[in-house]
């Protein structure tokens, strides 16, 4: 379904506002009636959940898409996070970046862990290997990093660091569905990547993740976690949780999947014209991937130096029926369960507290169009100073 748009009457004069509530994110719906006759079959065969058929398949099939050897579905992008850092044993402290969704250190919460926050890169806006090195005590056991809105960690220097110091590497992968560095998945990297699924994602199951872990035995741990640790009837080996996602969810996934290249074509059309409009305007910069990363395509960010400019930025294009969002303002150390942590003090976090004043994500789904892309960057520009 395509979504209209009310014709601008062009920058610099007032241009109207957007016909429909225009969101950062719209999901990819496949056809009803395709994903009917795939539920027919659940509804035949009486299988809900619990690694049924279209469950084996899904993973099968985003093994193959991701070009990794082992993938273990979750329920959302969160359980995948839990999953994987309690498959890896993970104790004491976790040396992790502040600019990220709530949920990547809420899981360190969950866990019991101990989050220690450090900088990030001002570029990658991705956590910065420097920091974390100078973050390092006998309590550490893993870095978690977030390849945030696509952008690969500096996964070298992070392994070298890991391997001198004798500690996981986790993976934020939430944004990353695809992202390679050069011909290897960013999957590749660390002990495990954690995906998520969710509605906003590009590829998605309504709501759903997976993990991603490079060696078989994690793997097989992984998928025993997820299952409250069940090896057989009256074989339980771990204390898991019921982390799985279910036939629905995956009937959702198997006919989304097909449809991922047609929907990042349209955004790549969607980003040229951001960038060729907005790049141009004062104060104004817009996100790239750097040079040899495949783009996941999961947002399209801009920076705006001036933090005021973007938060005026930000309200004033409401009014246009445009709902930006500024992900991720504010910082995760600055929430009241982080605030008193020693490495959430702000003086310790420049680079991460700049950067959060700075970002905006902007609408980036094909169902937007070039038209409707023209149209925000027309209000976009009005707007600007
Ligand atoms: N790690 C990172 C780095 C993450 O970014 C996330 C999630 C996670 C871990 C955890 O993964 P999950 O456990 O969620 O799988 C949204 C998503 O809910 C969240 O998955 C995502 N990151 C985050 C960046 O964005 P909110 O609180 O901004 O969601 P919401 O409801 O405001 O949705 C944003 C817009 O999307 C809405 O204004 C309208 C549109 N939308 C939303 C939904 C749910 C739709 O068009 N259709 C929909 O069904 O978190």
């Amino acid at each position: 379904m395509r979504v209209t748009f009310a014709r601008s009457s062009g920058a610099r004069q007032t241009p109207e506002s957007l016909a429909v509530p225009t969101y950062v994110a719209r999901p990819i719906f496949p056809d009803l009636d395709d994903v009917r006759k795939t539920l027919d079959g659940i509804w035949e065969r009486g299988i809900l959940t619990n690694s049924g058929p279209l469950h084996q398949a899904l993973e099968v099939q985003l093994a193959e898409r991701l070009a990794v050897d082992h993938l273990c579905l979750a329920g959302s992008g969160t359980t995948a996070l839990l999953l994987a850092m309690r498959a890896l044993a993970l104790t004491g402290e976790v040396i992790t970046t502040p600019f990220t969704f709530p949920a990547t250190t809420h899981v360190l919460l969950w866990l019991g862990l101990t989050p220690v926050f450090v900088d990030i890169d001002p570029r990658t806006m991705t956590i910065s290997p420097e920091a974390i090195e100078l973050a390092i005590t006998p309590r550490t056991s893993a870095i978690l990093g977030v390849h945030v809105y696509g952008i690969p960690c500096d996964v070298a220097a992070i392994a070298a660091i890991a391997k001198t110091h004798g500690l996981r590497v986790v993976y934020d992968a939430a944004h990353a569905f695809g992202t390679r560095i050069g011909e290897t998945s960013v999957l590749d990297y660390g002990d495990a990547s954690a995906l998520s699924f969710h509605a906003t994602k590009l590829f998605h199951t309504g709501e759903g993740g997976a993990v991603v872990a490079p060696d078989a035995a994690c793997d097989r741990k992984l998928k025993l976690l997820r299952n409250f640790g069940i090896a057989s009837e009256v074989d339980v080996p771990l204390a898991g949780i019921n982390g799985k996602l279910s036939e629905l969810q995956a009937a959702l996934g198997l006919h989304v999947l097909p449809l991922v290249d047609e929907e990042m074509t349209r955004r790549r059309e969607i980003a040229a014209i951001y960038r060729e409009r907005l790049g141009r305007l004062p104060g104004m910069q817009t996100v790239s991937v750097p040079e040899g990363i495949s783009d996941s395509l999961q947002y399209f960010v801009v920076r705006i130096s001036d933090r005021g400019a973007r938060d005026a930025l930000y309200e004033r294009l409401k009014s246009f029926n445009v709902f930006a969002r500024r992900y991720f303002y504010p910082l995760c150390s600055t929430f009241p369960s982080y605030r008193e942590l020693p490495s959430s003090r702000a003086d310790r976090l420049p680079v991460a507290h700049a950067v959060a004043n700075e970002v905006l994500c902007l609408p980036f789904f094909g169902a937007l169009g070039p038209e409707g892309t023209e149209q925000i960057c027309d209000i976009i520009d009005y707007l600007s100073p």
